[in-house]
């Protein structure tokens, strides 16, 4: 995936909680195109796929149950400086320490349910992206 595109989740709570709009109308706010979305419910097999680099990690059993909860909204975004412009955008992981105004701190009920997910480099868009959509996915 091209450096100028990001990979976000809306998370099973915003999702119940009736956020997706608001959420995406954040993101649009905040100057990001939407590249490709869809509406999707992820197995825990593939949660546990998708955050296998937290496999070591206590909370690991947890967020993969979390993940794969209820429906998700993925999307790949982009803006030039996409990956850190949505991590400012979103804030930090856990909401209390979040700024005002991010999504996190409007949004999230907690460290576990923050809400969004967004990709943490480069590299690592690309293949979060490239699980969720193929090529002819994306426009
Ligand atoms: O990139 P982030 O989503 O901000 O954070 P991360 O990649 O370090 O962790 C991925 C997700 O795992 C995070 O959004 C929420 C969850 N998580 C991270 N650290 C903790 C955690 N969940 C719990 N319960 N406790 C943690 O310390």
């Amino acid at each position: 995936m091209r450096s100028d595109r990001t990979f976000t989740m809306i998370k099973p709570d915003a999702v119940a909680n009736g956020y997706i709009g608001d959420i995406l109308a954040a993101i649009t706010k905040g100057g990001f195109r939407i590249a490709a979305m869809k509406y999707t419910h992820i197995s825990k097999k593939q949660a546990e796929v998708f955050y296998e680099v937290h496999k070591d990690r206590p909370f690991y059993g947890e967020l993969t149950e979390f993940m794969s909860s209820g429906p998700i909204v993925a999307a790949i975004l982009e803006k030039e400086n996409a990956v850190a412009d949505f991590r400012k955008l979103i804030g930090a992981t856990n909401p209390a320490e979040a700024e005002e105004g991010t999504i996190r701190k409007q949004f999230a009920e907690s460290m576990s349910k923050n809400a969004v997910h967004g990709s943490d480099s480069d590299e690592n868009a690309c293949i979060e992206g490239a699980f969720h959509f193929s090529g002819c996915e994306i426009y």
